[in-house]
């Protein structure tokens, strides 16, 4: 099966299209460093091709000092030599572009690194003219300005004696807040983001953008009166040309929100990555380590909001993971007896609906959630988080247990290639531990076998572009009550699809709508027909008139 090739020329060609994101760090290690590069990634192009995707996401390779990963930027113009070099990108551009694969680049926008010159040079004093990039508050030393908490534990406020004042950070205290009502400090960041367009970078995944807007003083972090301005401007003066696309990372959106930030005149985003799906099993109100069991019919009705309510007036990204999210086969599926059949089954669930899909690096060969001891944990969040629950007297067993379920590094363990050393991801010592059922789940077996989750991806991405109805269909839920099968169908004037999905272990009665009956079946998880559901079965059955 030939990749089918997109015509990027077309303003919307991402709607047809499926992206894969890469955790650069964790990808393919060349140098025996320990840490995945860009030649690594150069190295697996011909397997993402061979997979049809149409872009990748590249979490950040700009320079760093890495205090979140690369989220943390001290030169945006330069790639942090730990992946390589400017050569290396450029490189990875071109032949990128041979195999129709686009860069879709990591624009981290609402922080800087604390060792950024911008913010060396607004701690020399509040003269200096990169002061103001950044959000002051004058106070003393022991009365931070209010009592807002980052991201990653602590104050969001960080006091500097010299200067007699605190500076802002929604993340790590190395992560300090760019201010966005600064004209000045857009105008740079407009900059340097056409430096990278004109280096061949096609699209942008803007990180935790909606946040840009804050009032500390009114404490908005999400979704700040000026976000659409910003969002405006943004889109006017760096992505000019039509084609680019644009991906915000935007936690704080509802419907309402992302059918501004889509819309389809494309004056500001083209989609966000939204994440109401992720949050129901967490207890309302509280944060993710606050696990509560997922409710199949919330899930679906979700679902079904999102799809119909952007219809013909928004874009829905689709995606179950990412670098901060636990891996979806551990989360909704059953990774041991039936890993195979539910990665394929939330596959197919997900694939089926209309929006842009995202793959996260692994998922295509249905990797898993690893268990480790805290002391083999490197994800700050993490840490942070053990520490301050044990403190404030949690059970560390209960704690041990949510961070298994919800820690950051279940993304992070590095990919695994083969059943060789390291799983084939690096010759040196691994930054993160390697899931040791690398021996069993590797891309080198998976390409071997015909029933793989790889060569099910690969052909749910084919179908998406074979069949407009992929990216066109209205959406209707069906059975929205029954707990155990998400079913929902997609009709074009012309084109009908029916996916069907069983979320549980159990064989279960499905009646299969009459219309359907005698259509083809475009994919499935179970080789024959079987007038049952079977054990996390799914199936997409069509037909045309
Ligand atoms: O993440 C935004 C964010 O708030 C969460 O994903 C956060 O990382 C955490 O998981 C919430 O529990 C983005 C990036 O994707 C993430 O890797 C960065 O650490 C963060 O922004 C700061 O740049």
């Amino acid at each position: 099966m030939a990749k089918v090739l997109l015509d990027k020329s077309k303003r919307d060609w991402w709607k047809s299209a499926v992206f894969y994101q890469i955790y650069p760090k964790s990808f393919q290690d060349t140098t025996g460093s320990g840490v995945g590069d860009l030649r690594g990634i150069i190295s697996k192009l011909d397997y993402l091709e061979n997979l049809g995707i149409d872009g990748i996401w590249l979490s950040p390779v700009c320079a760093s000092p890495q205090v979140d990963n690369g989220y943390d930027i001290s030169d945006y113009c330069a790639i942090d030599p730990m992946f390589g070099t400017m050569e290396d990108m450029e490189e990875l551009i071109a032949e990128g572009k041979k195999r129709g694969i686009s860069i879709i680049f990591d624009l981290v926008l609402n922080h800087s690194s604390d060792q950024h010159k911008w913010f060396k040079e607004a701690l020399k004093g509040k003269d200096n003219p990169y002061h103001d990039y950044y959000i002051w508050r004058e106070g003393d030393e022991n009365t931070p300005p209010n009592d807002m908490r980052a991201t990653f534990g602590g104050s969001a406020w960080t006091y500097v004696p010299e200067l007699k004042e605190w500076y802002f950070h929604q993340f790590a205290v190395e992560q300090p807040d760019l201010n966005w009502e600064n004209p000045k400090m857009r105008e740079d960041i407009y900059k340097m983001i056409r430096f990278w367009v004109e280096k061949g970078i096609e699209g942008f995944r803007l990180d935790v953008i909606d946040q840009i807007g804050k009032d500390p003083d009114l404490q908005i972090t999400c979704n700040g009166p000026k976000l659409h301005d910003y969002f405006r401007e943004l889109s006017a003066k760096a992505f000019i040309e039509e084609g680019i696309v644009s991906v915000g990372e935007a936690w704080g959106a509802n419907t309402e929100r992302a059918k501004l930030y889509s819309a389809p005149d494309g004056s500001e985003l083209s989609m966000v990555f939204q994440f109401e799906h992720i949050c129901l099993d967490q207890e309302p109100g509280k944060d993710k380590w606050d696990m509560i069991p997922l409710s199949l019919p919330k899930l679906k009705d979700c679902y079904r909001r999102w799809q119909q309510e952007l219809h013909g007036c928004g874009w829905n990204s689709l995606f179950f993971n990412n670098h901060d999210l636990p891996r979806v086969v551990s989360r909704w599926g059953n990774d041991k007896e039936y890993r195979v059949e539910s990665a394929k089954m939330l596959a197919t669930m997900l694939h089926g609906m209309e929006g842009t899909p995202y793959i996260y690096q692994g998922e295509e060969l249905g990797m898993t959630n690893i268990c480790l001891p805290i002391e083999k944990h490197v994800d700050l969040e993490t840490l942070n988080v053990y520490k301050e629950r044990v403190g404030l007297g949690y059970d560390p067993e209960e704690v041990m247990k949510s961070i298994h379920a919800r820690s950051r590094d279940n993304g992070r363990t590095p990919m695994q290639w083969t059943d060789g050393l390291n799983g084939g991801f690096t010759e040196g010592t691994p930054w993160v531990s390697v899931n040791e059922n690398y021996k069993e789940i590797n891309a080198e077996a998976a390409l071997k076998d015909l029933d793989s989750v790889f060569y099910y991806y690969k052909k749910l991405i084919d179908l998406r572009k074979t069949y407009p109805v992929f990216s066109d269909g209205s959406f209707t839920l069906l059975c929205p009550e029954d707990e155990k099968v998400f079913a929902y169908t997609r009709d074009t004037e012309n084109a009908h699809m029916l996916v069907v999905c069983n979320f549980t272990g159990e064989t279960l009665e499905f009646e299969i709508p009459e219309e359907y009956h005698g259509s083809e079946m475009l994919i499935g998880n179970y080789s024959e027909y079987a007038p049952e559901l079977r054990p996390y079965e799914a199936v997409i059955l069509y037909y045309e008139g």
